[in-house]
């Protein structure tokens, strides 16, 4: 790779992370954007990523990343509970994670909470792979403030996926302790979540606490990671809490092995689920806990 690519006579999108570093893409047409009353919602066209979702200036999805995030955040909780009929996704308005769940004949309904329907709008408008799943009568959208939806739910849920955008803004409450009690207590008696956990090379300490916060409310949590490109240092990193099951040893290999060839994968199987637990080192002391 060769500094003379960088061509600045173009138009580039540029992203920070933490001040320092950053990542830059080529932009070879802005399709949308948009101020809604949360954020501002971009749609690019690059030539690295395909097109491009923006959200308060941080890329959020990628038609020409490869699914990782979503394959990730969804289908490892999902092959773990033997029963996940009612599922429920805060955030993830691009849609992206739900048309993942959705792919689980289990899934008796998917109900997403975003606060902000303009995000889903333009997903509908531009990314028709990430918004496949919005045809399924088994989805359900709510569109409210996910912290004030589960505290006034009566509703209990089998599995519960934080597809959050980053702790700033609207959504940094939604990383706290007293959320994570509140959504303990809204999953049933074997439930699962499953959450967004951030970068561990750019946020460790980020990392850290939301880990040591989750295990004062869940027996078990452990880490797991994916590589996404679009991501800060392209690695991401995720929390699987339970009150039972253990990703690994609960992991039903036979149901995949029975569903794999009719879902729309391009990252996840079951080697995949499996080593997506096996934690560089610097990642295991920042999450704690062991996958064994
Ligand atoms: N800075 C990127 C943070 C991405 C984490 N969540 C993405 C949600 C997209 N559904």
């Amino acid at each position: 790779m060769s500094s003379e690519a960088f061509d600045p006579s173009r138009l580039w999108f540029t992203e920070m992370h933490g001040g320092h570093t950053g990542l830059i893409a080529r932009v070879d047409g802005v399709v949308e954007t948009a101020v809604s009353d949360v954020q501002r919602i971009e749609v690019l066209e690059t030539p690295g990523f395909g097109k491009a979702l923006a959200l308060y200036g941080s890329l959020m999805a990628a038609e020409g990343d490869y699914d990782a995030y979503n394959e990730m955040l969804a289908h490892v909780p999902l092959f773990v509970h033997p029963r996940p009929a009612e599922v429920l996704i805060v955030g993830g308005g691009d849609c992206g994670c739900l048309s993942c769940a959705l792919e689980h004949p289990e899934v008796a309904r998917l109900t997403l909470c975003e606060i902000d329907p303009e995000v889903v709008a333009a997903a509908r408008r531009h990314f028709p792979r990430l918004t496949r799943g919005l045809a399924d009568p088994r989805a359900r959208l709510t569109f409210e403030d996910g912290k004030r939806f589960l505290e006034a739910t009566a509703e209990r849920f089998d599995v519960i996926l934080l597809d959050l955008s980053d702790p700033v803004g609207p959504a940094a409450e939604l990383f706290d302790p007293p959320f994570f009690a509140t959504i303990a207590d809204r999953l049933g008696d074997d439930g699962i979540l499953c959450a967004q956990a951030q970068s561990p090379f750019n946020n460790p300490a980020v990392v850290s606490r939301l880990f040591a916060d989750l295990r004062r409310v869940f027996p078990v949590v452990e880490g797991y990671l994916c590589h996404m490109a679009i991501y800060p240092a392209s690695i991401w990193a995720f929390a699987f809490c339970s009150k039972r099951y253990h990703p690994i040893r609960d992991f039903d290999r036979d149901r995949y092995r029975r569903q794999a060839a009719a879902m729309d994968r391009l990252y996840y199987n079951d080697e995949v689920h499996l080593g997506a637990f096996g934690l560089p080192e610097y990642v295991r002391r920042l999450v704690g806990g062991g996958a064994g």
